[in-house]
Formats: structure tokens, sequence, C-alpha cells
């Protein structure tokens, strides 16, 4: 408020001095003007009294003086006087002042040359007042007869100007009041709407006329910051910690995840810990080793409850002791209503294109409403501050993050989708799209892996939400609350710490082979995955029949090995895609038996991560068919096992991954024809090729790596909070906040 009360005084003292100049052209033009309407009077009156003036001078009848009397009727004149035009006094009226004599009033007209009688006047000071003298000749036909000297009375005058200026300054000043009031209050408005466009600009949702501009600038920040990233080099779990520290002043990071980084079980050997086969944890594992925080999630293996203390937290990786896992426990009920029901069987098929009918029943949403609220009452629980990060992992989650927003209004709440999110009209399936979408954008950045998924995911909140999309400035606006909806490609460690212990290529190739009881120079293929119908297992090995039967050259010589870990085994889907895979598998050894050869090695268990990457080392292929992934780490996995730059990674088109990695050899599951091709080609590829091919996906998963993911969320998170933060001051000292409270 200071700077418009100086301009206040600013402009009073400039209307002030203006008022000054204005006010000393006035009085004389005023008196220009009374001077002139005084002699127009004097003229009139003398005009008025001419025929009895006449009459009386010339009958020298001795009433001259009550004629020249009459004149003085006009309250402005004061006395009058006759002269003749020698110079004598003929009449005057009473208290004429001697001092203005006939002759002296003579001598001086006739001493200014340029001045009729008629038109003479004179001002002069006396003691009683300031008086003015004019002179009128008196006319009849002949020559005239004498003049008339009449005295006005000035002092009204000095009267009238003392007025004038008193009204002059009240008007200029009202004037001034009102000029500076009209200033303040556009300067005001202005100023409001200055504030708002600039607190609309920071946070994204500029005017449309400053909308280029922020383009721009949105523009230029980004290719600074691509180029600040390249010149900081590579993204490790160093630059990682850096950036928390840095940009989020190292607040700790809380994590919602439904599957825990560490599995306590029970054992006939005692309680083990086990690493469950997931993408989001192997993903998220090495972003949690790096930052610290609290993970929280629910507490399934079987000895969890006998390893977390009081508050059921529980410090890992056993013997590092990095960060929290907070155990959350759910009734045998609750897990099936929220986890198998309408997790695995509403959103999973929903959001998967794999031909499988998503089934949402109302009492499976029931628990998973429950459920929501009460994960996100625990993450309520772990944070430390109003205005925490947490990152919100999964469709087990959509509704929690409004859950956790409604609790702490401040908090910063990344979203991650992890798996694909399907077009528009495949949402309306689903019979509470709208809670799902509410619930999702109650986050501050809502992340997909391609962005396709985001594409998908504005269609979605286009058709069932009220909100408005920027789609230049990748938000969803609902009120005052902004989510960026982003693609962030998700990645794995690099390095993969589990290399660390394992023998090099060489060994693990003729490990794996006598293991397996093939052949030392075997050809070997693998896959490795849940036991899920998106992965396309029954399509992997129904090509692998193909290759065969199209490629006699490999009978005998090729074989498959495919880990697959039992997953969601209560719900019958998964439990027939099990039986089904065995029976292809058992179908396919069956049919090449007869040539000595047993091409498909199933291996359905759950294998710890030392042991999935033997296998990945010891392959020729690695072959990921997924009818439909949000990313496919598998594929990661396998290039970033090669650090002999050795082996071929045949890629289904339908995965994320195959944005990415472009120098596989990227299929379509379904055309069996096309994959043997592929499986053939893989078989075939000269070793040159198979490095320069497997070197460039090096480089790229090891640049892309899964600490760039976080980072670059985490960064984006910052900026958020940095636009929040302004926004926020500009608001306390803007006047009022907008409607829509930008
Ligand atoms: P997932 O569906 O779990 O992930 P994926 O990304 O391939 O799929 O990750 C699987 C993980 O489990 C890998 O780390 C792999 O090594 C491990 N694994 C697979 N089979 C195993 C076995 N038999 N024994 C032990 N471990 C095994 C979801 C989405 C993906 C997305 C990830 C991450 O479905 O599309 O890439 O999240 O966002």
């Amino acid at each position: 408020m200071r700077l418009p009360l100086k301009f206040l005084a600013v402009l009073l003292t400039s209307l002030g001095l203006l008022a000054g100049g204005g006010y000393a052209m006035l009085t004389s033009m005023t008196r220009e003007w009374f001077e002139k309407d005084l002699r127009l009077r004097s003229q009139l009156a003398v005009g008025a009294a001419r025929m009895g003036l006449v009459e009386a001078w010339t009958n020298r009848s001795g009433v001259l003086a009550e004629r020249l009397t009459d004149i003085t009727r006009d309250e402005r004149i004061m006395s009058a006087a006759a002269c003749s035009m020698t110079g004598d006094l003929v009449a005057a009226t009473d208290g004429y002042l001697r001092d203005f004599s006939c002759r002296s009033v003579l001598e001086r007209i006739q001493r200014d040359v340029a001045t009729e009688i008629d038109a003479w006047t004179m001002t002069s000071d006396l003691p009683s007042g300031r008086v003015q003298l004019s002179g009128h000749l008196v006319l009849d036909d002949g020559p005239p007869l004498g003049f008339v000297l009449l005295v006005h009375d000035l002092s009204f005058l000095g009267r009238r100007e003392e007025a004038t200026r008193d009204l002059l300054l009240l008007a200029f000043f009202v004037l001034a009041l009102g000029a500076a009031l009209v200033t303040l209050l556009a300067a005001k408005l202005a100023w409001r709407g200055w504030t708002r466009d600039l607190q609309r600009a920071l946070s994204g949702d500029a005017p449309r006329e400053f909308q280029p501009l922020v383009r721009d600038v949105r523009a230029l920040v980004d290719r600074l910051s691509r180029e600040a990233e390249t010149r900081t080099g590579p993204w490790d779990p160093e630059r990682l910690r850096a950036t928390l520290l840095q940009h989020l002043k190292g607040e700790r990071v809380v994590i919602l995840a439904n599957r825990e980084p560490y599995i306590h079980v029970k054992t006939p050997h005692g309680i083990r810990v086990q690493h469950p086969a997931s993408g989001l944890v192997t993903a998220l594992e090495p972003v949690m080793r790096a930052c610290s925080g609290v993970w929280v999630a629910h507490g399934g293996g079987s000895a969890d409850r006998e390893t977390v203390d009081t508050r059921d937290r529980v410090a890992v990786p056993p013997g590092e002791e990095s960060y929290l896992v907070r155990r959350v426990w759910l009734t045998e009920e609750e897990e099936n209503g929220y986890y198998y029901g309408f997790s695995n069987e509403g959103l999973w098929p929903l959001c998967h294109i794999a031909h499988a009918r998503p089934i949402f029943r109302a009492d499976d949403w029931k628990h998973y409403v429950a459920v929501n609220r009460k994960f996100a009452a625990a993450v309520c629980e772990e944070v430390d501050s109003e205005d925490p990060i947490i990152l919100v992992q999964d469709y087990h989650f959509a509704l929690a993050p409004r859950m956790i927003r409604e609790r702490l209004p401040r908090a910063t709440i990344l979203t991650f989708w992890h798996i694909p999110w399907p077009n528009g009209e495949r949402v309306g399936i689903c019979p509470w799209r709208e809670e799902i979408i509410s619930g999702l954008l109650g986050s501050s950045i809502v992340g997909f892996h391609t962005q396709q998924h985001c594409n998908n995911f504005f269609d979605a909140v286009d058709a069932f939400m009220e909100s408005r999309i920027d789609r230049e400035a990748h938000a969803v606006i609902q009120g005052s609350h902004r989510t960026l909806v982003r693609p962030y490609p998700i990645s794995i460690e690099w390095p993969v710490h589990w290399l660390a212990g394992l023998p090099p290529v060489e060994e693990c190739r003729r490990s794996i082979r006598q293991e397996l009881g093939l052949p030392a120079d075997a050809l070997l293929g693998v896959g490795i995955d849940r036991l899920d119908y998106t992965k396309g297992i029954e399509e992997r090995l129904q090509a692998v029949d193909e290759l065969l039967t199209r490629y006699p050259e490999f009978r005998g010589r090729f074989w498959f090995a495919q880990l697959a870990a039992p997953s969601r085994t209560k719900i019958d889907r998964y439990r027939e895609l099990n039986a089904r895979v065995e029976t292809v598998a058992n179908e396919i050894n069956e049919k090449w038996q007869k040539h000595g050869h047993k091409p498909i090695v199933l291996l359905r268990s759950h294998h710890e991560p030392p042991a999935v990457f033997r296998y990945y080392r010891a392959a020729d292929l690695c072959y990921v068919s997924s009818l439909h992934d949000g990313m496919n780490l598998v594929a990661k996995e396998f290039v970033a096992a090669r650090d002999d730059e050795k082996g071929v990674l045949v890629l289904s088109q339908f995965t994320g991954a195959a944005r990415d990695l472009t120098e596989a050899l990227v299929v379509n599951p379904y055309d069996f024809r096309q994959a043997s091709d592929a499986l053939a080609a893989a078989l075939n590829m000269p070793v040159a090729e198979q490095q320069e091919r497997m070197h460039s996906m090096r480089r790229l998963v090891s640049e892309f790596n899964v600490y760039r993911w976080a980072g670059r969320m985490l960064v984006d998170a910052a900026e958020l909070r940095r636009r929040e933060r302004m926004s926020g001051r500009l608001s306390s000292v803007a006047p009022q906040r907008t409607t829509d409270g930008a």
C-alpha cells in the first residue's frame, strides 16, 4: 500500500501547483471581465439617462445634479460629475471626490493621445478602497455638450476575487481528489489484474493473450533444464539424493504401494526375506534406498507381523536399514474385495486389452473405498510436515490421492499409474469411473508411461468430469486445484546391484545349461514373467512351436526357458492361465519329443533376482510377448544384464518399452509367423549386429534409468511446489483472490 500513498501525494502536489498557476491566470482574466462588465453597465446607465442629461444641460435647468444622482442609483456607481469640454465642473453628486477634478481628468485624457473620452478608464487606490473612473461623452445633435465622469466602487472586485479563489481552490481540491481516487482505483485494478495474470502464468493457467509467451518461456526452461541435465551427467543415487536435497530441501518421501519391497516369510529354515516379482518394486526400491523415507504397504508375508515394531514398522533393506516399511494389515475379506476383486478382477482387465472381461462387484467397490481410506490414513500418520511429498503407486490406490489431499491440503502428491490407461469408451465400462478419475485428480501430478496413456486419461476426464483441460500445459483444472498429467517412462536402476555378485556371462551360460540338462552348445531363449494373461505367455510358446515348424534347423538345437512366478492365484482367470500354460507347454514338448527334443522348459516358481539375472545372462535371446503392458521392465533388465553386449531382445509392440528400445526385434505377439521369423532372425544374428544393437540399448537404459524417472518427477514436483508457494505469496499481496482461486 506504500506505493499508492506516495503516488497520491505526488498527484495532489502536482494538482496544487497546477491550481496555483491556474488561479493567477484566472484572477487576471476575471478582473478583465469585471472591468469590461463595469464599463458596459456605465455606458448603459449614461445612455439611459442621456435624454434627461441633455435636457438639463441645454436648459441649464439646475436639475443636472439630480440626473447624475439617478445614474448613481446603480449600486456599483459611487458618484458622478458632469464636465464641460473645456474641463470645468458643471454639476456633481454629493460626495464626488474632488481629487478627480474635470480639468485634471481632461489633461490626462489629452496626454494619452490614443484614448477617446468615451473609452477612458482609470483605476485608483484610495484609503477607502479601490475605485475606477470612467468617462462618457454626452452627445446631442451637434458637438458634445460635455462628458460625465463616473466613480465606480471596485472593492466588490476584491471580494469577488476572494470568493472565486476559494471556489477555484475547492474545485481543484475536489477535482484532484476525484482524479486521485480514480487513478488509484485504476492502478489497483491493473495491479490486481497483473498479479492475477502473473499468478496464473506461474501456475500455468495464463490468460489466452499470454499463452504464446508462457509457452515460449516453458520451452526455453525445458531446453535449459535438459541442457543442464546433460551437463550434470547421468542420473545415479547420488544425484537423486542431491536433487531431493536441493529442490525439496531434503524432505523425506512417503511411498504408498500395495506391494511391499521386502516380504518376511516363514520357511522350515526360519524367517526369510523375499523380494517380490513386481515391476513396481523393481523400479521403486532403488529410489527409496537413495532417498530414504517410509514405504507404506500391505503386510502380506506370513512372518510380517512378527518382524515389525510396535508402530508396525520395519527398517530395510536388511543389513542396510536405510528406510522404513510401514505395514498395513488387511482382513481376508478386505484383501479379497479390494485386491483380488476390484483391483485385479475389475481395474486390471479394464486397463489391459488382453481379452479378459472386467468384473465389477458393488461389494468389492465398498472394500476398495474402505481400504483406500485405511491406507490414506496410514500415510497421513507417517508424514512429518504439512506439505510432504507422497508418491502414490498404481491402480490399487486410485482414491487415495483425494483422500490424502482432504487431510493434507498442502501435500505434493505424485501418483504413478503403472499399467496402461485405456481409451475413454473403455473407461466408461466401470460403474465408478467418476470416483476413480476424481480420486486421481486429487494428485498434484498423475504420471503414466506414455503420452498415449496421458491422452486417454485426458479423454476420460473430458467425458466424465466437470473440469477444464489445458492440454498445452498438460493439466486438468478443477476449481482452484490443478493436476499435471505427464508421461514418465519408468525404468530400472543402473547398474543393477544384483549383478555385482554374479559370475561372468560365460559361466552363467555354462551353469544354466548344465542345470537344465541341455547340451553345452544349446541355443537358449528366456521368458521371465509373473504368470499373468497380459504377458502373452501362451502366445510366446506358440511362437516357439511355429519357429520349430518353419525353421527345422533349430529342432534339437533350441530350447526356451519360461520362468513364471505364480501370481493372484485366488482369481479363477489366473488359475485357468496356469493350467493353460502348462497344457500348451506339454503339448509342444510332446509334439517335438518324437524328434528327440523337449523345447519348452517351464519353471513355474518365484526366483530371487540373482537367479533371474543368471538366466538373462545365459540366454541367446529374450522374448517379451506381452499382449498389453505399461512398460515391461523384463526387457530393460535383459539389456542391463548383458554387459557382454550379446544376446537379442525380441519385444512385443504392445509394451511401453517398445517405444524406447527400438533396436530390439519388435513383433506383434499375436502373429506367430512374424514372431517365429523374429526368433529365427535373433538366433541367426551375427555377433557384430547383436553387439551394435545391444550397445545402443544399453546406452539408452543406462541414461534413462529409474533415478532419472524419479528425479524428473521430483523436479517437476519441486517446480510445482515453488509455483504454489509463489502464487500463495502473491495472493497475500493481491487484494482479492480470483473466483477460480488461480
Ligand atoms: P509387472 O506387471 O510386474 O509390472 P514388469 O515390468 O515386467 O511387470 O516387471 C516384472 C518384475 O518381476 C521384473 O523385475 C522381473 O524381474 C520380476 N519377475 C518376473 N518374473 C519373475 C519370476 N518368475 N521370479 C522372480 N521375479 C520375477 C507393472 C506393469 C508394467 C510396468 C511395471 C513398472 O504391469 O507394465 O513396467 O509395473 O511400472
